[in-house]
């Protein structure tokens, strides 16, 4: 494998952007690497610009449920540019696609549609804030909810992999008011309430963990939320940048029939494009200007491509799909523990649906203790093999794997074979 053209780049890139790349995963850093710069991606693979092209596990973070660069969605959106890319003013798009999610997710009786899940999170929250009088927050350790100085407090992604759970340049008074408790642990969350009676304005969760790897939530976990704030009159935010339209067409609040009071929704409703969104009860979101007194604006909020990706992609989320992406992901979980059991490495593989992630230990994952048990040296050396073999793995142990309707049996299967040679090289 070749990589003369990206190495050479990313030495160029580094005097230009912060560390060489615009988000901090990118860099390689956590697996003992030097980035790959893609040219150029179809269906489930990415071509880097030396050529080498790889079975992409990555695809986008999230985003690309359908795979990359649909035909159909490229030519949906060399139609909308055509009609021009962005009016600062309200357009077709944005009613058709808000319905189109309200009749997805019933508990989204009104949505605003931002640029970016962090737009998303920091906005639910000044919401929850408003509409409750209270200053306080409840998030768990190692969910991710984006970079908003709030929630830079033990927090996953990024954040977690480079070491630095609280950022440098985060007032006391930001995170001040950022409460921590352990994920898939109500008596954690109990004690946070009873500690701070009246003061909680939300609890917010990833109602699928999926940025310290994938942690599903504890049978009752998510139930035992929802009880726990309609009893102490705080509200209920699920995250669902991640598992929103992807654990189902309902997202994970469709799946469990927990219903919270507000979603923040990313990656899949932008079909690729940069959108966010964030919404619920109709009271709570009258409290968004200009219905209500909360502001909050944005000049690419509804814009006409990344409406026009959203829709695109919404609409093609059928029963068939989560079937075959479930089939999918089981074969590719079982594939990863079958191929670490033959050559004697202890390793625990999450699945959610189309969401898996091989952790390297012994422990069962269920919260951040578990997962940062994991040896981020074997996950390095590991990437490293699979990358070599063809293969782009997320570069960080603490990340989701995403498979896509583009990943076909063939893909998973040289995925695995991979895997059974480069198990035996993890140390
Ligand atoms: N925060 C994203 C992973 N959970 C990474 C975003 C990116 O690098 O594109």
């Amino acid at each position: 494998m070749r990589t003369t053209r990206s190495r050479a780049l990313f030495s160029r890139a580094t005097q230009i952007l912060p560390g060489g790349v615009d988000s901090p995963v990118r860099a390689f850093k956590a697996v003992g690497a030097s980035p790959l710069f893609i040219r150029r991606a179809s269906g489930a693979c990415i071509t880097d610009i030396d050529g080498n092209t790889y079975v992409d596990y990555v695809m986008s973070w999230g985003p690309l449920i359908h795979g990359h660069a649909p035909p159909g969605l490229v030519k949906a959106l060399a139609a909308a540019a055509r009609q021009g890319t962005s009016f600062g003013a309200p357009s077709p798009l944005e009613v058709e696609l808000g319905e189109r999610v309200r009749a997805l997710m019933p508990s989204i009786e009104r949505v605003r549609f931002v640029s970016s899940g962090t737009e998303a999170t920091m906005s639910a929250v000044r919401v929850a804030r408003a509409a409750t009088g209270r200053d306080r927050i409840l998030k768990f350790e190692g969910c991710y909810h984006g970079h908003a100085d709030a929630f830079l407090v033990k927090a996953g992604s990024g954040a977690l992999t480079l070491g630095t759970p609280t950022s440098p340049g985060v007032t006391k008074a930001a995170s001040a008011d950022t409460l921590v408790a352990t994920y898939n642990d109500l008596e954690s969350v109990r004690r946070a309430f009873d500690a701070n009676r009246g003061q909680i304005a939300a609890v917010i969760v990833e109602p699928i963990a999926g940025n310290i790897g994938v942690v599903p939530p504890a049978e009752g976990f998510l139930r035992g939320l929802r009880e726990i704030c309609t009893a102490e009159g705080a509200l209920l935010i699920f995250d669902e940048v991640i598992s929103g339209f992807r654990a189902s067409a309902g997202g994970a609040q469709g799946l469990t029939g927990v219903r919270p009071d507000l979603t923040c929704l990313g990656k899949i409703i932008g079909g690729g494009l940069p959108v966010g969104a964030y919404g619920g009860r109709a009271d709570l979101m009258d409290l968004v200007s200009p219905a209500g007194p909360v502001y909050q604006a944005g000049t690419l909020s509804g814009n006409p491509l990344a409406m026009t990706a959203g829709l695109w992609c919404l609409n093609r989320l059928t029963p068939k799909l989560y079937a075959s992406l479930s089939a999918l992901g089981a074969t590719l979980a079982a594939g990863l523990a079958d191929a670490a059991r033959e050559a004697g490495v202890a390793l625990q593989v999450n699945a959610f649906g189309s969401l898996v992630t091989p952790f390297f230990t012994d422990r069962a994952v269920r919260d951040y203790a578990s997962a940062t048990s994991a040896n981020a040296d074997q996950y390095a050396t590991f990437f490293r093999g699979m990358l070599k073999r063809g293969v782009y793995p997320p570069p960080s142990q603490f990340e989701a794997w995403f498979l896509s309707a583009a990943h076909t049996a063939a893909d998973v299967d040289k995925t695995i074979a991979a895997a059974r040679a480069v198990m035996k090289t993890v140390k």
